[in-house]
């Protein structure tokens, strides 16, 4: 089953419990019982929703809902205040910080259960549009929207903490004549096998692979030397070869790519536009030098 999880938060034992049978049905339910305890399950479980009370001992809801906030990981999670301060001024300051709802208790259980249901919706909705807007539709990896993100936010992380970051354009080679000879939906596939192909070659969590257009991808791998980035390259240079596509061209029977890379450090002050430069020149000496190759 997929169901979508929903975190409730209340120091009342006896609310928690009202708040879970009434949800228990339809989705899948986390409890916490006090702020401390909200921030770790809702780091742990990276729920759907959050049902927030606010008067609570130590950490409030108004805490609680702050540091979701301020945390990557937990910042897009909707959050409902279900609480007993029923004046205006709470319920602004609550909408304030960013919940997406505010319920009064006591509460009417029909109405708790619509308006669950809606922000799981809306949540759905959101996450499907994340995915549409960083997917790309043929290759299903990443595609050039997402990774300007990821190269500014590596590229930042790499300023900050000196650490290497490397780049890499790749190009297939002769693309242009596949097409011709092969066919585009043969192209379509071709370009397809090739992605999973080099996303499969990254070993790391933080390296990322994305279509960067046409026939041309892009590797971002954060922390990693020159030295490191060329061992996976030449292993997306191997998996390539290994698809063993047909493509008779005047230099051999199999499609292959060619591939540039550039490896920038904190300390450089190289902005990421001159590191994306780089990588790209080195492609097209790689393209010179005959393709079906890497250049550094
Ligand atoms: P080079 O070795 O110099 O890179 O030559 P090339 O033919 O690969 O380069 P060129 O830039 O001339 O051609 C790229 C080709 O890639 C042309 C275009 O039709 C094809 N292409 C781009 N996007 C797609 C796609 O989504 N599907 C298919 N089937 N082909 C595509
Ligand atoms: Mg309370
Ligand atoms: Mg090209
Ligand atoms: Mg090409």
């Amino acid at each position: 089953m997929n169901h979508q999880t929903v975190l409730i938060v209340d120091d009342e034992k006896s609310n928690l419990k009202i708040l879970s049978d009434l949800l228990r049905d339809d989705v899948r339910v986390i409890l916490a019982k006090s702020g401390e305890q909200a921030i770790a399950k809702a780091e742990q479980y990276r729920p759907d929703l959050v049902l927030l009370d606010i008067v609570m001992p130590k950490m409030n809801g108004f805490d609680v809902i702050q540091h979701l906030k301020q945390q990557a990981s937990t910042s897009t999670i909707p959050v409902i205040f279900v609480s007993a301060l029923g004046d205006t001024d709470n319920e602004v300051r609550g909408f304030d910080l960013g919940a997406c709802d505010y319920i009064q208790k006591p509460f009417q259980s029909s109405l708790v259960r619509a308006r669950v249901k809606l922000h799981l919706q809306l949540a759905k909705q959101r996450l499907l549009l994340e995915k549409l807007a960083n997917i790309d539709p043929l290759t299903a990896i990443a595609n050039r929207r997402k990774f300007s993100d990821k190269l500014q936010l590596e590229w930042a992380r790499c300023q900050h903490d000196d650490r290497p970051l490397s780049l890499v354009m790749i190009d297939i080679d002769y693309f242009k004549q596949f097409n011709d000879r092969y066919g585009h939906a043969a192209g379509d596939e071709a370009l397809s096998k090739v992605a999973q192909a080099l996303e499969g070659q990254l070993e790391r969590g933080t390296d990322f692979v994305a279509r960067y257009g046409g026939e041309e991808f892009v590797l971002v791998l954060p922390d990693t030397d020159q030295n490191e980035a060329q061992e996976v390259v030449e292993r997306c240079r191997a998996a390539v070869d290994a698809l063993k596509i047909r493509h008779e061209t005047a230099g051999g029977e199999f499609l292959t790519i060619s591939l540039g890379g550039a490896t920038c450090s904190g300390r450089d002050g190289e902005a990421h536009e001159q590191l994306l430069q780089r990588a790209d020149a080195m492609l097209y000496q790689a393209k010179q030098q005959g393709r079906d190759c890497v250049v550094w």
